[in-house]
């Protein structure tokens, strides 16, 4: 045993070109842009092409914004709730999303799309692959902002069970090369408190769309 095991490293590699950021992200700074992105293009639940619900509140900002409908799932540079443009992605999160990207050595990512994703207790993202992207070999960052959430991170199938890494605020988790296509999903978030925004998970996940 080393003497420094208990430091945790700024860039953990997750294998198969995953990684993870501890602490990355500056969450109150990231905590007022979303405040006022989702005054303009608001939190909904949109419909699943199947004709359910989701379960976790959505909303965009940047160039393209991504979109569930009974008719399928597409990106749309317009909000079909406002009939407006998606607000622009603010530059501290292009920046952020940037910087993120190159630290985990993928440099000259430019994302074109924020899904911004709120969660409540109990809420899950059942597993699925991001895959809507024209171009899918640019790598997804993700940051997580408020209360816990365990991510589940699975392979090319479900059938080989899922890795289960505890996200906390601030954390920033990059899907590229191989795991870009790997199947991941959110467990149902359990009760806690966020001194700022209460029972509440916010997630930010940066694309390339286009
Ligand atoms: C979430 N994240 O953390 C959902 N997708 O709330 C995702 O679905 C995701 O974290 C692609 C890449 C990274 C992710
Ligand atoms: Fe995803």
């Amino acid at each position: 045993m080393d003497l420094f095991s208990n430091i945790r490293p700024a860039v953990e590699a997750l294998g198969d070109g995953a990684f993870l950021l501890p602490g990355f992200a500056d969450s109150d700074a990231i905590i007022a842009e979303i405040t006022r992105l989702t005054a303009r293009s608001p939190f909904r639940h949109m419909t699943t092409p199947g004709g359910r619900k989701m379960q976790v509140a959505m909303s965009n900002c940047g160039r393209y914004g991504w979109i569930s409908a009974p008719t399928g799932y597409r990106y749309d540079t317009t909000d079909p709730l406002t009939g407006a443009p998606w607000p622009a992605m603010p530059t501290a999160f292009v920046t952020l999303a940037k910087q993120a990207a190159s630290a985990a050595g993928y440099s000259g990512f430019e994302p074109d799309v924020c899904l911004i994703n709120r969660y409540g207790v109990g809420t899950r993202l059942s597993p699925h692959i991001d895959q809507d992207e024209t171009e899918k070999s640019w790598p997804i960052v993700s940051v997580s902002v408020g209360i816990p959430a365990t991510f589940q991170l699975f392979g090319p199938t479900r059938s080989g069970g899922a890795r289960n890494i505890t996200l906390h605020d601030g954390d920033v988790i990059i899907l590229g090369g191989k795991a870009r296509m790997y199947y991941h999903g959110i467990r149902p978030v359990a009760a806690a408190t966020d001194p700022r925004i209460g029972a509440l998970r916010y997630n930010l996940t940066f694309r390339r769309a286009r």
